[in-house]
């Protein structure tokens, strides 16, 4: 039997999957042939998928801690047993603190609608738990990119097949947007040049025609350094800016400031390269920069990408389909989140952390959180400033309840862990933050063991609390058809029904709309903001760089082989991945007598992390790369990459700045 599925996984691919089943257990996965965007590939990891769901390390049942935390000291309960633990707990915490002292803590383990943010979100809001701001992937570009645009929508990427001028700028396509890979890959073949410009030479810059080596975080004053060569060579488009942009003779002041001889001092690249690659991007339509995450997980993220989201409005970029640009297109799909969450059910203002802050909120003693219910997230290996995370996961006083597909690092601190279904067991309802296609996929096979959906559990708590409310009895069906409430979908027919019958829809009319109907309020691409001084203190994206005081800067990207922290315990993946390890410039490895393959030790004020030594050209000197997210126990010394990274904020957004990370170097 072939059942459709879609990948929940956090990728902005969403792939339509086809599913083989063989008595009732999953035989194979693949891509489904008739997806527009999937066309029938697949990633090497989410064709392993089965190996994840029949993993041995898949928590089957509830189970209580009996030992130590952090230790793998567990007993099987049941789910009655579970469930009245957590309601007694959580009823004793609300009679002697504020009923924000329980932190919900999620972020996106699956990326189905209704799995990821509906059920969980009416049950807290409800039960007046604190609210958690979840900045720790894209809030500083997302930010920066609304600034200029008003929401999260760009370029429709069916059409970037037809570029001709393709910018890879601060994202491993080939690893993480695999799709968008082979859209440039059919650009190129009509003639299309791929660009590629990070501070890693990886596989997407070993792609590209022409790789930009820069400086990390000197993005934003290389954006205005670009602009200030168009704008000076008069090759900008005046009857586009005159027509639909606000503010372009103050960003034309700004742009002056970022001479060729700063910007080339600042990024590293030379001039002969910053004027090609300002003279091509400005002379050839259309064309199109796919914007990564890369780039903005700096302390100057949110400007680097303010300052970059520009560069598609100064040549005119977006009257062409394939022009334009990608950031995120999250804001492609009006899904009704009100009905969904139902924020209406919050009886009384309660407390916000910022996700990014988890540590520094499990060590505030005079409003304590006194309990965490961690879903969809993988926090102590996710989270960065990991060593406080652990600190405050081993305080007795804190009850911990995870609900989890696997035993991971976090499960391990739990008080309470409960069995949590793949998404081949659950209904889901699925869109995606890159295309504009829309699906409803069921489970493919049962339940293992008994794992059961976010929505299952969140009903139950519910239920358990004594919630009356309807709502708390939805189903996937009712959650779904909810979730499409919305006047677009019912003016483009776009019901469940259809949906249940067709497998997926593609959304009509998709695409950045500029010409007077941008997202901003003055409904004009905005090169200047008044209203982003109460947030970022300015109206302008003014760039500007920042320093570690240490040695080294450490960039931490995903690995190719690993989804974030997922599928990092598969040992057909990890094979092909290694060990942990590191990627330092010869000189760098000269200058600290350091060998290939030497085991090193990396370390800042806040921990240190053992690493194999990878010694190479594809990083400058001073800049040093650690791929992937691996569990704790995968590290030496146990201590996972986030051990290092710094849970400060980033300038716009408060988003997570995980790649502006200070280190030191040794051998060991
Ligand atoms: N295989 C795989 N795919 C994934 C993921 C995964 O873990 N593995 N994670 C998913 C998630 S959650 C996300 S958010 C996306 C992220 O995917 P991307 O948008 O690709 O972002 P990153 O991989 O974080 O970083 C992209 C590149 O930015 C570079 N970079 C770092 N600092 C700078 C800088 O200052 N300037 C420039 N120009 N480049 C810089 C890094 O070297 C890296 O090559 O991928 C998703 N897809
Ligand atoms: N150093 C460093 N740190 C980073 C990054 C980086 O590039 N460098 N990237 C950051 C980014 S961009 C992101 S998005 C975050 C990602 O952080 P997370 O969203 O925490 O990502 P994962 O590591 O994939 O962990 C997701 C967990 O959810 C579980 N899960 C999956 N499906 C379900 C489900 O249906 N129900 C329940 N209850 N659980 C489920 C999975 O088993 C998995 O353990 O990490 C961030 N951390
Ligand atoms: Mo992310």
């Amino acid at each position: 039997m072939k059942c459709f599925s879609v990948c929940s996984h956090d990728c902005p691919d969403a792939c339509a999957l086809e599913v083989e089943i063989k008595d009732n257990l999953v035989a194979k996965i693949s891509g489904n042939k008739d997806h527009p965007f999937t066309q029938g590939i697949i990633c090497n990891k989410t064709a392993q998928y089965k190996e994840v769901v029949y993993s041995d390390k898949r928590v089957l049942y509830p189970h209580k801690r009996v030992g130590e935390k952090g230790t793998n000291a567990f007993k099987r309960i049941s789910w009655d047993e579970a469930i009245e633990t957590i309601v007694t707990k959580w009823q004793r915490i609300l009679k002697n603190y504020t009923s924000d002292s329980i932190l919900p803590y999620s972020y996106a383990g699956t990326e189905g609608v209704l799995n990821n943010a509906s059920m969980d979100r009416r049950f807290f809001n409800k039960l007046g738990a604190a609210k958690l701001l979840r900045t720790i992937c894209s809030a500083a570009g997302t930010k920066g990119f609304e600034l200029a645009y008003g929401k999260a929508i760009g370029t429709n990427p069916i059409y970037t097949s037809n570029s001709k001028f393709i910018v890879f700028w601060g994202v491993n396509a080939l690893a993480t947007n695999l799709h968008q890979a082979i859209f440039a890959q059919k650009a190129r073949q009509s003639g299309a040049k791929i660009v590629s410009i990070d501070v890693e030479k990886n596989e997407t810059a070993h792609f590209a025609d022409e790789f930009y080596h820069i400086n990390p975080a000197s993005d934003g004053i290389l954006a205005l350094g670009i602009a200030n060569i168009i704008i000076n060579e008069n090759l900008y488009d005046r009857e586009f800016i005159e027509n639909n942009t606000y503010g372009f003779g103050a960003f034309k002041e700004l742009t002056k400031q970022y001479t060729p001889n700063i910007v080339c001092k600042q990024t590293g690249l030379s001039e002969k390269q910053l004027n090609k690659l300002s003279i091509e991007y400005a002379t050839t339509h259309p064309s199109f920069i796919r914007i990564g995450n890369g780039l903005q997980h700096h302390l100057n993220g949110g400007c680097n990408t303010w300052a970059i989201s520009l560069l598609p409005a100064l040549v005119g970029a977006w009257k062409f389909k394939a022009g334009g640009a990608i950031k995120s297109n999250s804001g492609y799909f009006p899904i009704n989140k009100n009905l969904l969450q139902r924020p209406d059910l919050l009886a009384s203002k309660t407390r916000t952390i910022n996700m990014v802050e988890l540590g520094k909120a499990l060590s505030d003693e005079k409003n304590p959180i006194k309990s965490i219910y961690v879903y969809n997230s993988n926090p102590l290996v996710v989270a960065p400033n990991h060593n406080l995370v652990k600190k405050g996961f081993q305080r007795e006083d804190l009850f911990v309840v995870v609900h989890e597909r696997l035993w991971t690092t976090t499960a391990l601190y739990a008080d309470i862990v409960l069995p949590a279904t793949t998404f081949l067991e659950h209904d889901d309802l699925y869109t995606s933050y890159w295309h504009n296609t829309i699906a409803f996929a069921k489970r493919a096979i049962e339940p293992l063991g008994e794992s059961k959906p976010n929505i299952e559990v969140f009903s139950m708590l519910a239920l358990a609390f004594g919630f009356k409310e309807r709502c708390f009895r939805d189903n996937a069906y009712e959650l779904a058809s909810q979730a499409l409430d919305d006047s677009y979908f019912k003016s483009h027919n776009i019901t469940l029904n259809r949906l249940l019958e067709e497998k997926f829809i593609v959304l009509e009319n998709i695409g950045y709309p500029y010409k007077d109907t941008a997202y901003t309020k003055l409904c004009k691409i905005q090169f200047k903001n008044e209203d982003a001084v109460n947030s970022t203190g300015k109206d302008l994206p003014e760039c500007t760089d920042f320093s570690t005081h240490c040695p080294f800067i450490l960039i931490t990207p995903p690995n190719k082989y690993f989804l974030n922290s997922t599928f990092a315990h598969i040992d057909k993946l990890r094979k092909n991945s290694g060990v942990p390890s590191v990627k330092i410039n010869t000189k760098d490895a000269i200058k600290h007598g350091i060998k290939d393959n030497d085991n090193v030790e990396v370390f800042n004020e806040q921990g240190s992390c053992i690493l194999k030594a990878v010694i190479c050209e594809d990083v400058k000197e001073g800049v040093l790369i650690s791929r992937g997210l691996y569990w704790a126990d995968d590290y030496i010394n146990k201590q996972p990459i986030n051990a290092l990274t710094s849970d400060k904020l980033s300038d716009i957004g408060q988003g997570a700045v995980f790649f502006s990370t200070g280190v030191e170097l040794k051998k060991l």
